[in-house]
């Protein structure tokens, strides 16, 4: 069995590794990034995701993957590329057209197509139309179906094995062969339906997580102008038997989460009024605590006469990694900085060693000489420091919390 992997990013390139390693199968992966595909074949892992490199390096050693800027003939084909946005967050398919449009001459009787970008409801059967208009003679020859990922970054390789997953092929046939070939290393369950739905629940499934933390998000403002505790309110709300109530945040960040509502709210925008706010709370979460933090600056300057040094504690888009991508912690501390000419900021990110916008800060260091410390990502070194009565500390991710 040989598989062509098309995109060699995130979700890609260890999908790639684990199918070559767990599944006895030779792998083609592709990216158009020379420098993405000099790395891999290298055996250096050029995204961030722990122990995946060893896996890669072993892969690469025993010839069962290499990578390539152009597709090879294989037994199955997936398109594993980005699906970003065009403008006024119009899902922008564009990369997985080209991805196909690039393996279609090489599609032969009996091979496997899948999708596995988060895709808007109706791309398995786009890209089917445009493969069976250039190869008319394989239609009813091939099997073509969606498959999304459901991986949570950090944990990818256990996740990448022990997630169930949805398989929707564009028939009953597409969806069989589909599952044959995921059951060569996925171990948790296979769950067959329609390419529509499959496309449809890896969009719900990260717009009901949006929706979640958008509650927990409108619960903090809230708390904040009744003078409650939010993460105490939490904890109690929580002991009843069916109440689960997230944590909020300085908002939401990653390339999932806060992306794929969109393709929700620009296909069905009288239907989705609700996933749609939960975005705006969510957007708006970051914002808010920007102004709480130029507001804490502007407060200390009247009273004190000088202008106070500020420690703005975590980068990262979430708790213990060093992903800086679409971050709102980044987005407040950019904030920040231009209302103040990036006057006596110190920035902290203790999983990344050095930043080519922030001059990096150690966190101790950082605490000790800040007289408003704001937490934005709750890394868990943070949580060892004490709180201290000298000091403004605005806490947005919990760090003080019970
Ligand atoms: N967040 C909160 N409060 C919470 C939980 C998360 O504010 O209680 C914030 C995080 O700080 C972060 C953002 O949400 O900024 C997203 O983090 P996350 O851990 O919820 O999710 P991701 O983006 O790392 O991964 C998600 C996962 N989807 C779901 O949990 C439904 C993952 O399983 C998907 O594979 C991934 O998106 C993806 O690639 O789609």
């Amino acid at each position: 069995m040989k598989a062509c992997f098309m995109g060699l990013g995130y979700i890609g390139l260890p999908t790639a590794i684990i199918a070559a390693k767990e599944g006895n199968i030779d792998i083609i992966g592709v990216d158009i990034n020379p420098s993405v595909v000099e790395q891999t074949n290298a055996g250096h892992l050029h995204i961030i995701e722990p122990g995946m490199e060893e896996l890669l390096q072993e892969v690469v050693h025993s010839g069962k993957l290499h990578a390539s800027t152009t597709p090879e003939v294989a037994d199955a084909y997936f398109m594993v590329v980005p699906t970003p946005f065009k403008g006024n967050h119009e899902p922008d398919v564009s990369y997985v057209e080209a991805a196909t449009r690039a393996v279609i001459p090489l599609l032969k009787e009996g091979d496997l197509y899948v999708i596995e970008s988060t895709s808007p409801v109706g791309t398995t059967e786009k890209m089917a139309e445009i493969i069976f208009s250039e190869r008319p003679e394989l239609k009813d020859k091939i099997y073509v179906a969606y498959c999304p990922e459901r991986v949570l970054p950090g944990n990818v390789i256990f996740e990448l094995v022990h997630n169930d997953r949805v398989i929707g092929g564009l028939n009953e046939a597409s969806t069989a062969k589909a599952q044959e070939f995921y059951g060569r290393f996925v171990k948790g369950k296979l769950h067959p339906t329609n390419a529509r739905t499959a496309e449809m629940c890896k969009l719900t499934e990260n717009s009901s997580r949006d929706v979640q933390i958008a509650f927990a998000n409108e619960l903090s403002l809230i708390c904040d102008k009744a003078g409650i505790n939010v993460w105490d309110l939490i904890e109690l709300a929580n002991k009843h038997p069916r109440v689960n109530i997230l944590q909020p945040g300085c908002g939401v960040g990653g390339h999932c989460i806060a992306v794929d509502p969109y393709f929700i709210t620009t296909a069905f925008p009288n239907e989705s009024k609700l996933i749609a706010n939960a975005r705006e709370i969510n957007n708006y979460k970051a914002l808010w605590c920007a102004e709480r933090v130029k507001n804490a600056m502007l407060e200390f300057e009247l009273k004190r006469h000088r202008k106070p040094v500020i420690a703005m504690m975590g980068l990262a888009f979430k708790p213990d990694i060093d992903d800086l991508r679409e971050s709102p912690s980044k987005q407040i501390v950019s904030r920040v900085m231009q209302s103040c000419n990036n006057a006596d900021i110190l920035v902290v990110e203790p999983n990344v060693k050095s930043h080519n916008v922030f001059k990096l800060t150690d966190y101790k260091e950082a605490y000790d000489k800040a007289d408003i410390v704001v937490f934005l990502t709750a890394h868990t070194p943070f949580k060892q420091l004490s709180w201290s009565q000298d000091k403004i500390i605005l806490d947005f991710c919990g760090i003080f919390k019970k």
